[in-house]
């Protein structure tokens, strides 16, 4: 991370975007009091929309711009407890004279519990009608069914949305643990250059964008390059202060986003998130050249395909686990049965190298007990083991400590790199250490852009701000000291393993302090 000094990075790439008061200048923001509905604040863009200035706006309520049937369409809809049932409605605004003009309204109330109410633009000129929910989603799992791989599914995911859409380029964006991310799957223009394969840095998307689609699974900014508009007032007359745009479909994106777009020659984009046991696992990102918009209806069953996919994505994924772990299962039970057999357990162990070494799938393993190391596969010399054994002694405390890039931590290691880039490890008493290696792996890590250069910071008239990379051209690192990563149910595996030789060591100490009655 780059420190600047008088600068608090990390406020500048956290700062709120949620109240920001402007939004996206193709629908009308309307900030309703209840129960008279009478407009509170409203985007600066009616002027030039209804042709009713934002001023003579709050003059008015709700039913002064629809006609009295809609109006009780609606409040029946608001009583309701779930404005899903409402969303959207089409409207038909008054404008001034006797014109009238069709919209999408969606309504929501914020986490202030004003009720706000987006006007989006009606479009009927989409594929969607042709197919209900129902079909498409029977001929997705029809396609499903047919499909093996994890890889085929995300291809499939990226195939319907783009089918759907019609947007130049769809990507499947997986996050990886550290937060940065990779294009997964892509289905594209064929003139455009593909971006599969391609990780982009945590940066990127910054963590209140991360928090928002927590709680909105979709986003839509049509024209990359349109100015948003203000909100009026800017501050809500009721609360005194910026309303919350949390769960807004209009909000207008961040500068430092739309920015990141141009650079990247993006016109439009439309994102949908996929969450995965209460955490973003990744997203649906497309991209358009020119500007785009897309229905409500239409990105709600874009959002559905989705979400249909990616269950069974997060079934499959678990399945595999399920598999891995009952053969971990099993395998430690033989290596239990034969420390239980042996008077020493670490014979039990090393007696049994392959189950020893396929608990964790490493190549390496070693039992460091009383100063004494046996060791079974490719492991560190015995000098170096003794050394790693002080080491692990003086800074670990946990019951099982996991790392893949060793050298990093402990740079002696970097002398035994080829056997233990990656080290498994779990304590048994004091100084006495089971442990598991895995060796060097250099990868090649393809980058959208220099990730040592994801932004700049940019300072003009006493503003400073972060700019997005120009250039997202391909960069690529080659990653060494690295071993592959260790899995979590290899993990876990290894602290049953560890739990089992408690019990086994202090049986065995019981049975001698008895014979030595
Ligand atoms: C938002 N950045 C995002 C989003 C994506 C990305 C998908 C959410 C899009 C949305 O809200 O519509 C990033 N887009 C990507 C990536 C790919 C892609 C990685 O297509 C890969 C193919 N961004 C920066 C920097 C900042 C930043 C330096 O690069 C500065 C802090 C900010 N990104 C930023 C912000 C948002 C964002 C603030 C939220 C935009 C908003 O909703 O207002």
């Amino acid at each position: 991370n780059i420190q600047l000094p008088g600068i608090n990075l990390i406020s500048l790439k956290e700062a709120p975007i949620h109240i920001s008061s402007q939004i996206q200048p193709h629908g009308v923001l309307l900030v309703l009091e209840e129960p008279e509905l009478k407009i509170l604040q409203v985007s600066t863009n009616t002027s030039k929309i209804f042709g009713i200035t934002p001023e003579n706006m709050l003059h008015k309520k709700l039913e002064d711009l629809l006609d009295s049937f809609q109006i009780e369409r609606i409040k029946k809809g608001l009583s309701e407890e779930n404005l899903d049932f409402i969303n959207p409605t089409k409207v038909w605004v008054r404008k001034k004279g006797d014109d009238y003009i069709v919209f999408d309204a969606v309504f929501h109330r914020n986490l202030e519990g004003f009720l706000i109410l987006e006007l989006e633009p009606a479009i009927t000129q989409e594929n969607i009608p042709f197919l209900s929910f129902y079909h498409l989603a029977r001929a997705s799992i029809n396609q499903l069914e047919k499909t093996a791989s994890l890889h085929d599914f995300c291809q499939i995911i990226v195939q319907e949305v783009r089918k759907l859409t019609e947007f130049d380029r769809v990507m499947l964006y997986k996050f990886d643990d550290d937060g940065h991310g990779c294009v997964v799957a892509e289905e594209k223009l064929e003139s455009l250059e593909p971006y599969l394969g391609l990780h982009y840095p945590e940066s990127d998307i910054p963590k209140p964008a991360r928090k928002l689609f927590a709680s909105n699974s979709i986003r839509i900014i049509p024209d990359a390059y349109s100015e948003p508009v203000k909100l009026f007032p800017v501050n809500n007359p009721i609360s005194d202060r910026p309303i919350n745009l949390t769960n807004s479909i209009l909000r207008s994106a961040a500068s430092c986003h739309t920015e990141y777009l141009h650079n990247m020659g993006v016109g439009a984009s439309l994102t949908i998130s996929l969450i995965k046991d209460e955490k973003l696992w990744g997203l649906i990102a497309c991209h358009h050249l020119s500007p785009k918009y897309v229905s409500y209806e239409l990105r709600k069953a874009c959002e559905f395909l989705g979400r249909v996919i990616f269950t069974e994505i997060s079934a499959r994924e678990e399945t595999e686990d399920y598999y891995h772990r009952i053969n971990l299962t099993h395998i430690q039970s033989v290596l239990i049965e034969y420390m239980s057999q042996e008077e020493n357990f670490i014979d039990g162990l090393v007696k049994n190298p392959q189950n020893f070494l396929d608990l964790a799938s490493a190549q390496g393993a070693a039992v460091c007990f009383g100063g004494n190391c046996r060791v079974v596969g490719e492991t560190p010399k015995e000098e170096e083991l003794s050394f790693l054994v002080q080491w692990l002694k003086n800074n670990v405390e946990q019951e099982v400590f996991y790392t893949d890039s060793l050298p990093q931590i402990y740079p002696d290691a970097e002398t035994f790199k080829n056997v233990a880039s990656g080290l498994l490890a779990i304590p048994i008493a004091k100084r006495n250490y089971v442990m598991w290696f895995r060796p060097e792996v250099i990868q090649t890590v393809n980058w959208g852009g220099d990730p040592n250069k994801a932004f700049e910071v940019s300072q003009s008239e006493g503003n400073v701000r972060l700019c997005p990379r120009k250039s997202f051209e391909l960069w690529k690192e080659t990653v060494r000291l690295t071993s592959l990563p260790w899995k979590e149910v290899e993990i876990k595996a290894a602290l049953e393993l560890r739990k089992a030789i408690v019990n086994i060591v202090l049986r065995q100490a019981d049975e001698l302090a008895q014979l030595a009655q």
